[in-house]
């Protein structure tokens, strides 16, 4: 489905004024961007990240956890509890595991593996669960020298430049201390930066050399939100930081063939629907079906990125950020020949229109075939459970029906909470083994779910999953309550 391509009406003020001015760079130096040319095998055109089974993977889940930045030990603030409980309640299937690189190499040249055994247990926790665990190497702000978190200290080039502490935190990314991080990594200044470069991508080697074998883990992000320091835009994108993934990938592969690869846009502009510089990628595995390389963009509207809520005249301004971030999304995913899962979206709950806005995104992932990691399962004001684990008003709304794992190409899928009814509709293709799974929540379907379709169904009340068996040819199924 196209959408007219949206412009977004800018707010004002301070940061707004920053914002708009990068933003207008930007808007003149990407300019409208073709579709690429790769064959669509899905009526939702793009391609499907399977299981094991073959089955098209609807990753649903949250990102864990924000407080692995600030943690020495470099551990979310979950237990194994906490992970049950989120499957309980919410049905996720998929986690964003975040990673620093401080612990993954704390020296030059030394990778911390009791750090990754650390990591690896928790990957089992959710594996447990039947969660699909998306290793997320994560920065914000390049790290803790410079005020942010990821990169290790003897990493951080400054050059004597500082970081001071700003409100909003993003608007650190311009603090020269680290701008002039970003600038020594990326080779834009005092040295080609390829040493460390070469160290970064020597670590997503490791993570993956670890990982390798590990049936929980999908894939790696190979960078989260990526900022080009004084290189910004397609010069940015289509430069360093192709040429860094390729890296990253031809050196993944070296020892994982078959883990997937998950590709971030720079964040400023991609996230508010704006067009990406970022090429397509070689797999080394192969072109077309053979390859493993994922999109994984961030969705944060501009008037929300600032604040703001989903009512009134910004709501109007965000529809039109979606619209073109959509439109966007699925041109670059085209390109790259790269399924979609939206690495990150999420706000406050607490603002004015935030579970009409939570509910808007998710119909829209359900209507572009793509997964989406919600940011974040930390406890407080944006998840969906509070500082004493008490649910927030966000977890009803992403408690939500929605196959799990489709046994062919999904066509549609889609719930209709007004009639109480879930459709799904798929191609059943050759070689797929196991049974398209839905998941039916308890506040929707108490006593579980009447599929009508023909398909032959099993009901398993203790994870609310129905399976739904069927061979080859195209299947439509309505599931409504049982009475
Ligand atoms: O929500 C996070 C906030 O508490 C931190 O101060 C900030 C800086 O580390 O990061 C926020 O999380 C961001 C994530 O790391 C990257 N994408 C946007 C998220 C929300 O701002």
């Amino acid at each position: 489905m196209k959408s007219p391509a949206a412009r977004p009406t800018w707010v004002t003020g301070a940061v707004g004024a920053v914002v708009l001015a990068v933003a207008a760079a930007l808007l003149v130096a990407v300019g409208p961007r073709g579709a690429g040319a790769a064959p669509a095998d899905t009526a939702s055109g793009h391609r499907w990240i399977t299981d094991r089974q073959g089955r098209a993977l609807v990753l649903r889940g949250l990102s864990t956890a924000s407080s692995t930045k600030g943690a020495p030990d470099g551990m979310p603030w979950i237990e194994e509890k906490d992970v049950a409980r989120e499957r309980r309640e919410l049905g996720t299937n998929f986690v964003r595991f975040l990673l620093q690189w401080r612990k993954v190499e704390p020296s030059p040249g030394t990778y911390d593996r009791t750090y990754l055994r650390q990591v690896a247990e928790r990957v089992r926790w959710y594996g447990k669960r039947g969660h699909h665990v998306l290793l997320d190497m994560h920065q914000d702000l390049y790290g803790p020298r410079v005020g942010g978190n990821g990169a290790p200290a003897w990493a951080t080039g400054t050059d004597g430049l500082t970081s001071a502490p700003t409100d909003p935190w993003e608007l650190g990314y311009v603090e020269p201390g680290t701008v002039r991080a970003f600038d020594r990594f990326w080779g834009t200044v005092e040295g080609d930066g390829r040493d460390l470069r070469k160290h970064y991508v020597g670590a997503l080697r490791e993570v993956a050399r670890h990982f390798a074998a590990d049936d929980a883990v999908i894939g790696y992000d190979l960078m989260n939100e990526p900022w080009g320091g004084s290189v910004q835009g397609p010069a940015f994108e289509s430069g360093p930081l192709a040429r860094l993934y390729q890296d990253a990938i031809d050196a993944i592969r070296t020892v994982d063939r078959d883990h997937w690869l998950f590709v971030e846009p720079s964040a400023i502009g991609s996230n508010w629907g704006f067009a990406t510089g970022l090429p397509r990628l070689d797999d080394p595995r192969g072109d077309g079906d053979a390859a493993r390389i994922a999109y994984a963009p961030h969705l944060y509207p501009l008037p929300m990125d600032l604040g703001g809520g989903y009512t009134g005249s910004t709501k109007a301004q965000v529809d039109r950020s979606l619209r073109a971030w959509r439109d966007q999304t699925e041109k670059t995913a085209r390109r790259l020949g790269a399924p979609v899962v939206i690495g990150e979206f999420g706000l406050d709950v607490g603002l004015p229109g935030a579970m009409e806005y939570v509910e808007k995104v998710q119909r829209m992932a359900d209507d572009m075939g793509a997964g989406f990691a919600y940011w974040s399962n930390d406890p407080g004001t944006w998840a969906p459970w509070d500082a004493k684990l008490r649910p927030t008003r966000l977890l009803p709304v992403l408690d939500r029906p929605a196959p799990l794992a489709v046994a062919g190409d999904p066509v549609a899928y889609r719930w209709d909470a007004k009639r109480k009814a879930l459709t799904v509709s798929w191609r059943g293709t050759e070689g797929v083994r196991g049974g398209t799974e839905v998941r039916l929540p308890a506040r929707h379907f108490p006593r579980g779910g009447r599929a009508q379709g023909g398909e032959a169904a099993s009901w398993d009340p203790k994870s609310r999953i129905l399976t739904l068996t069927s061979g080859p040819g195209t299947h439509s199924v309505r599931i409504t309550p049982h009475a």
